[in-house]
């Protein structure tokens, strides 16, 4: 980060992001104007990112989520994100194909980064999805998908795996895509 004083994106991240993203160069400059203008630092910490985040969800509680997220989109795990960090994660949840979001959805789950998803991670981010929805549309949740536990037993069930086992990424992204309830338990989508 050693021209972070000019105003221009560099041209390494620059081809970078190119390379990563279907951005073109003048999105993604656009882009770096409207990040340097809100981290006028280059960085976003893990407090600001949740404060960021929670004004989306202004009806439910989206600290523990956000927290996963961004977890999720800090690669190099330095508890920040830098503008790399932040397109690329954009790129992924946003208009990345089903794989890329997919792998997103994986390293998401991954809560201890080790590669695999346990259960009980799957159970940890089904947790933090709930604190998410509003309580009306808990309340019109399907009755075997209606709390947390629930949801996370029907999610792992997908993998068709024992309760100590572990799904890898390619199990996980399979098993995503050949079932169609499992894309809409991995995450919250907002209803209106
Ligand atoms: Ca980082
Ligand atoms: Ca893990």
């Amino acid at each position: 980060m050693g021209n972070s004083k000019s105003g221009a994106v560099s041209k390494e991240i620059l081809e970078d992001l190119k390379l990563h993203t279907k951005f073109t160069e003048t999105e993604i400059a656009q882009w770096y104007e409207n990040f340097k203008k809100q981290c006028p630092e280059g960085r976003i910490s893990k407090e600001e990112f949740q404060s960021i985040y929670s004004r989306f969800f202004p009806e439910s509680d989206a600290q523990t989520y956000a927290q996963h997220v961004f977890r999720s989109f800090d690669t190099n795990a330095d508890g920040t994100l830098d503008f790399k960090e932040y397109i690329i994660a954009l790129h992924m949840t946003s208009t990345g194909k089903t794989t890329s979001k997919l792998e997103w959805a994986f390293s998401l789950f991954d809560v201890d980064k080790n590669g695999y998803i346990t259960k009980s991670e799957v159970k940890e981010i089904c947790t933090a999805i709930f604190k998410l929805i509003p309580k009306d549309e808990l309340a019109a949740l399907a009755e075997d998908e209606n709390t947390a536990e629930k949801r996370a037993n029907k999610l792992w069930n997908v993998f068709e795996k024992g309760d100590n086992d572990r799904v890898a990424e390619g199990e996980f992204i399979q098993g995503v895509l050949d079932n169609e309830d499992a894309l809409r338990l991995i995450q919250y989508t907002p209803a209106k």
